[in-house]
């Protein structure tokens, strides 16, 4: 372990020393990685009689409910929490929590491996190497001393799969395969969870699928592939509480395809913007153009403003990025 992680998680570990009561929370629409930090972070704190609550401005995606403690998750829509130490995991930005940010914790502790700014907590502790915010959280679990068992191990392992994309990114490290086969050795069932997030879609989930791979658009040059989904195509297949942000690997997959874009109509005046990469351009910086976060490879951001003006603000953007001089910049 590098030096400075070590200050870190032992800087860390004196916080949760001196606090009773802890509030977790993490970034708006949270995700895989989110909500497993969240958990893994939870279940730990506990085991050490702390008093703790998980808070999200959103929602609990479904496809979560599964996870060991999952039902503690609270949603607050105007989050202002009170407590004596406030952990904010897998985020970039205060503003990325939503709600009212901070509330009255006199300290926060940050851990996160996104690239953005990060200046908003007591400690931030901010490693873009790591392939998830999970990877970290198991590195300060280690740190507290805390026993391990098969339900904090079941989050952590579900943030390393989710966030590498199930060790197909190029964030599938070797740090990160050897994390998920410690948490393999501790009990998790790395075919039960591929069942439960990847093989347990809705009918109607997969009918929204047809419609959107109708909506499947490719650029010329076959560099740039998108789908939409209206929420007219989510009422008609009657899709409930589905998270199908998943799609935009289809357009992903597609062979030549350099970027990949989910537009998903959340009303009249909201889009959200999924983005992926496979190559040289950084779609977390066409993300954070428009306020979102993420990473190289994948990112999102929500934009004000109907379909058709959100489709050609973020295009002219990624056209920028995409195009250097006179070529693409996959071919230079
Ligand atoms: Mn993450």
């Amino acid at each position: 372990m590098k030096q400075v992680t070590r200050k870190k998680i032992e800087a860390i570990a004196a916080e949760v020393r001196r606090a009773n009561s802890i509030v977790i929370t993490a970034h708006v629409n949270p995700d895989g990685d989110a909500i497993g930090s969240e958990l893994a972070l939870y279940l730990t704190l506990r085991k050490l009689g702390k008093q703790v609550w998980v808070m999200n401005t959103d929602p609990l995606p479904e496809i979560y409910y599964f996870l060991p403690a999952a039902r503690e998750v609270k949603q607050v829509e105007d989050f202002c929490p009170v407590c004596d130490l406030l952990f904010v995991l897998d985020c970039g930005s205060a503003e990325r929590m939503g709600g009212n940010q901070m509330g009255h914790c006199p300290r926060v502790v940050n851990i996160d491996h996104h690239l953005e700014g990060h200046t908003f907590g007591d400690i931030n502790w901010v490693e873009d190497k790591a392939s998830s915010t999970a990877e970290m959280v198991a590195e300060l679990i280690d740190g507290l001393g805390v026993e391990w068992d098969v339900e904090i191990a079941t989050n952590i392992y579900v943030g390393v799969l989710t966030d590498t994309g199930g060790f197909r990114y190029s964030n599938t490290t070797p740090v990160a395969l050897a994390l998920a086969g410690r948490m393999v050795s501790y009990g998790v069932q790395p075919e039960k969870i591929a069942r439960a997030l990847y093989e347990r879609q809705p009918l109607s989930a997969l009918k929204l699928l047809a419609r959107a791979l109708d909506s499947l658009e490719v650029s010329e040059d076959g560099l740039v592939a998108s789908m939409t989904i209206t929420r007219r195509m989510v009422a008609e297949c009657g899709v409930h509480g589905w998270e199908a942000e998943n799609f935009v690997n289809y357009p992903r997959s597609l062979d030549g395809v350099e970027i990949a874009i989910l537009y998903q109509e959340i009303d009249d005046k909201q889009v959200k913007v999924s983005l992926r990469s496979k190559g040289t351009v950084n779609v977390a910086r066409i993300a954070k153009a428009f306020s979102g976060g993420g990473h190289f490879h994948a990112a999102g951001c929500r934009l004000s403003g109907d379909l058709l003006t959100v489709k050609r603000q973020v295009e002219r953007l990624v056209h920028q990025m995409l195009y250097v001089r006179d070529e693409p910049i996959s071919r230079r």
